[in-house]
């Protein structure tokens, strides 16, 4: 029998939506599959490539920051409020995979990254921290961040669940349905605004 997990599937049209993808780098070769699922999915979602923004950060920690300093920065650009920015301004943009984006602000941020589990409790500690300020970035700002973190316990779980699983199950790309994800709550959130 087929697994029961996943989201059932909900198409939406994503030709009008902007959308940044904030991902780690710490484990990347996984994080890299992830992106890339991801994107084939915004990609196939009809998200235009020039409104779709990679920016990448140290680690897993960094995402929260950077996800809330990209929502508020692109609101600058779009002439919104401006809130508190630290580098990122209209002046000095956080730094973009395509150059000819439009002035829009993002109507969602896909964070990705990939814990895995060490020897002491630093796994335990940026998982929790990660996950509530991610959840509180989404919550301050309404912009949806879709929570692209896996917890894995060995670097097995990390693989499978980017797809690269060893043996003749590869496992699932979960950065396809955080593709599928973004897309489905940005267009939510603008029916519902
Ligand atoms: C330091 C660290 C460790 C040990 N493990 C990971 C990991 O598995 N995944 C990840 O995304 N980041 C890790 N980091 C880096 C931290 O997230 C962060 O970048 C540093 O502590 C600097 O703030």
């Amino acid at each position: 029998m087929s697994s029961i997990k996943g989201p059932a599937t909900n198409e939406h049209d994503g030709s009008n939506l902007r959308i940044a993808i904030v991902h780690a780098r710490w484990n990347k070769p996984v994080v890299d599959a992830l992106v890339a699922g991801a994107l084939a999915k915004l990609r196939l979602s009809g998200v235009e490539a020039c409104n779709i923004v990679i920016q990448s950060v140290p680690g897993s920690f960094e995402l929260p920051l950077a996800c809330s300093r990209i929502i508020t920065g692109s609101r600058i650009q779009s002439g919104g409020s401006s809130g508190d920015l630290l580098g990122f301004t209209s002046a000095n943009p956080p730094s973009v995979a395509d150059s000819a984006l439009p002035s829009a602000p993002f109507d969602a941020v896909i964070a990705i990254g990939v814990l895995i589990k060490g020897a002491t409790m630093h796994f335990e500690y940026i998982s929790d921290s990660v996950s509530h300020a991610l959840m509180k970035v989404q919550l301050d700002t309404g912009v949806p961040v879709i929570f692209g973190v896996l917890t894995a316990l060995t670097e097995e779980q990390a693989l499978e669940r980017a797809g690269m699983g060893g043996g003749s199950n590869k496992g699932h790309n979960h950065g396809e349905d955080w593709g599928l994800a973004a897309v489905e709550m940005a267009t939510h959130c603008r029916n519902w605004s």
